[in-house]
Order: structure tokens, then sequence, then C-alpha cells
């Protein structure tokens, strides 16, 4: 078995994507392997838990479609957030269409996603055209894409073998992508960046199909490297409180994992 790297040190692989090489710097700095699901409905809302949560966490994660009063003042505000704070912003916006459409819908429309969002992701199922369109926008801003290579919730059809050919498809552009979406670690190369969702501090569920597991499952057990949180840090009394909980506890499995 070989040995696991730290954040620090895969920082420095000589393959590293600069996105991911940042995400990984910014990880070992603020001691974070947190990123915040944001999904509330109120820009207001969401730039107040960015500028309260911000030192907590490594990473962002928005839903803009959700938020019933986006403005380009919002984004503005948002990215000048993630500087203050050293986070970085991932827009979930799972494109799926054919690269064509999506190149529109991350460059152009209302949120021009592209000019403000570092991560997105998408899923694979149109083939390797859907991450070559996102990449013809997204390369040339220094950008880069997670693939969603499993999902939370019950009864997910990315698995097996749909979850290899998703890695395949990365590791075939990786100038742009640098990662996943999934439960567990499914890539060695530890260039890559496994991200998961579906995490709370009780493992259970909600009654539309979520389904999670704990930090220490998550990153030790399973191998991911950022655990993502939402209910768990929104529906807390104290916010904040919450979300240095989930940190310490993301970190605490990390050292474990990592075991020096
Ligand atoms: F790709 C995925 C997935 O497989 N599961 C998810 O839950 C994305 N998500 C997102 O993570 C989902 O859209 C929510 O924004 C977030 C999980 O929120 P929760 O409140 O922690 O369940």
């Amino acid at each position: 078995q070989s040995v696991d790297l730290s954040y620090a040190e895969r920082a420095k692989l000589p393959n590293v994507h600069p996105l991911a090489s940042k995400l990984l710097k910014i990880m070992e700095e603020k001691q974070s392997n947190l990123c915040v699901s944001a999904d509330v409905t109120s820009s207001e809302e969401l730039l107040q838990l960015a500028d309260s949560l911000g030192p907590s966490i490594c990473v962002l994660k928005t839903h803009v479609d959700i938020l019933k009063d986006y403005t380009a003042a919002f984004s503005q505000k948002l990215q000048a957030l993630a500087e203050k704070h050293n986070f970085l912003i991932f827009e979930d916006r799972k494109f799926a269409d054919i690269g064509n459409t999506v190149k529109h819908q991350y460059e152009g429309g209302l949120y021009q996603i592209s000019s403000w969002s570092h991560i997105v992701n998408a899923h694979a199922v149109p083939g390797p055209g859907v991450v070559k369109g996102l990449s013809a926008v997204g390369k040339p801003l220094g950008r880069g894409c997670l693939l969603i290579a499993q999902m939370s919730s019950q009864g997910s059809l990315a698995t097996g073998e749909y979850t290899k050919a998703v890695l395949q498809m990365a590791e075939e552009q990786s100038d742009f992508v640098f990662g996943f979406i999934c439960g567990s670690k499914i890539s060695k190369k530890p260039e890559f960046i496994h991200m998961s969702p579906g995490v709370q501090m009780q493992a259970g569920g909600d009654v539309l199909g979520q389904q999670y597991s704990t930090p220490e499952e998550v990153l030790c057990d399973k191998g991911s490297d950022v655990i993502i949180v939402g209910r768990g840090i929104l529906e807390a009394p104290d916010r904040l409180e919450a979300a240095e909980s989930y940190r310490k506890a993301g970190w605490e499995a990390y050292t474990k994992k990592l075991g020096r």
C-alpha cells in the first residue's frame, strides 16, 4: 500500500491542474476540507453566509438558479468575498448537453457562470463533447471542471461501469477536468480531487432520496478529499458553530488518514 500524500505535497505535483493546486494549498493553509453548499434562495443571505463562514471553508458551492433575486452585482460581491476569505466558488450547475449548448449555458444567459465561478461540474452522459464545450470557455479563464462520477441519492444510475467511463473521460481531458463528484475515491491519481456531497454528522437521509454519510466515513473509509455539507450546517441553530465543527471533524479525519 502506497503512503497517502498530504494536500501540500499534492499541490506541488508536476501534472496537477493549476486550480486543483490552488485548492489544495487553500485546504492546507486553512486546515479545511469543508465545502459549504449555500442552498439558500436570497442573494443577501448567501452573501452573509459567504462572509461569516468564509474563514472556515475551502469552497463555497452555489445553485444560482434557486436565487429569487440574482443580479450581476451579486456575483461581483460573491467574488470579492472569495478573495477576502480565500475560498473557491463552485456553481453546481451539472451541465449535461452537447458541447455547443453547454458553451452558451456556461458563458452566457442571465448568470454568465464562467465569469465568476472557479469550478463547475458536468454529467458525462453526453460523452466527451460536454467537457470540450465547457473547456473552450473555461480553460482560457483558468477555470476547472469536476465530472459527476457518482451521486449521493438513492437509486442513482451513476455506478459501476458508468463511473469507470467517467474516470476515463476525466483522464483524457485532465487539462480542464481536475476531479470528481463522488461518494468514494475512484482514481488513484493524486492530482485528481474527490469531492463528496451527502454528508452530515449523523448518517441517514431525507424524504427525497438524499443519503448521508459522516465526515469520518467519507474521508477516512471512502478516501474522498472534500466534504460538501448543506443542511447539516444551514439548518443548525448556529451556522458558524456548525461549520466549525464540520471543519474540525473533516480536518481530524484527514490527519488521521494521513497518519503522520
Ligand atoms: F451531485 C450531487 C449529489 O450527488 N448529491 C448532492 O446532494 C450534488 N448534490 C448537491 O449537494 C445538492 O444539489 C445539494 O446542493 C448539496 C447537498 O445538500 P444537503 O443539504 O447537504 O443534502
